[in-house]
């Protein structure tokens, strides 16, 4: 079963800016730009939430790539291990997204990691969702590589997301 953070940790607007600030060099930045637009469409599809992506100044969820350390207590390892991290809703670096640059990023589902499979499961975090049971959960806490053409959000993760919003 789905699991939300322990203060349920929501956005309370319904208009939620994101900015992409950097970027890997595995993947054009156009198919960066769709992959993380489809990540955020398939958690709107679900929920009366408007995400809105901005090119300067401040948003809500900041996204970004980052190797090792990178200034929020939380280093990355190189290549293998962790691969993204998110943080819950919340001011500051709440809802940011941190994709490891050490990763082979991919839009494929054999070598590498899928992307978009990534964004979606951090987006989760992003939102408030924290770790599932249910092993075809998007939230489920290991990553499986796979097969990006029918990847959608579980029952589990739709039930989750729609307690919260
Ligand atoms: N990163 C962990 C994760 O995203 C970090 C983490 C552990 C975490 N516990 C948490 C984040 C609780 C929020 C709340 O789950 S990871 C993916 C990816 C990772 C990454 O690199 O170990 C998946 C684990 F990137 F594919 F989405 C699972 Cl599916
Ligand atoms: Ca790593
Ligand atoms: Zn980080
Ligand atoms: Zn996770």
């Amino acid at each position: 079963k789905y699991s939300l953070f322990p203060n349920k940790l929501k956005w309370l607007s319904k208009d939620i800016t994101y900015r992409i600030v950097s970027y890997t060099s595995d993947l054009s930045r156009r198919t960066v730009d769709k992959i993380v637009e489809k990540a955020f469409s398939m958690w709107h599809e679900q929920i009366p939430l408007n995400f809105r992506r901005v090119r300067m100044g401040p948003a809500d969820i900041i996204i970004s790539f980052e190797t090792k350390d990178h200034g929020d207590g939380s280093p990355f390892d190189g290549p293998g291990n962790a691969v993204a991290h998110a943080f819950g809703p919340g001011p500051g670096l709440g809802g940011d997204v941190h994709f490891d640059n050490d990763e082979y990023w991919t839009v494929s589902n054999e070598i590498g990691i899928n992307f978009l499979y990534a964004a979606v499961h951090e987006l989760g975090h992003s939102l408030g969702l924290s770790h599932s049971s249910v092993p075809d959960a998007v939230m489920y806490p290991t990553y499986e590589n796979g097969d990006e053409a029918n990847l959608k959000l579980s029952e589990d993760d739709i039930k989750g997301i729609q307690k919260l919003y």
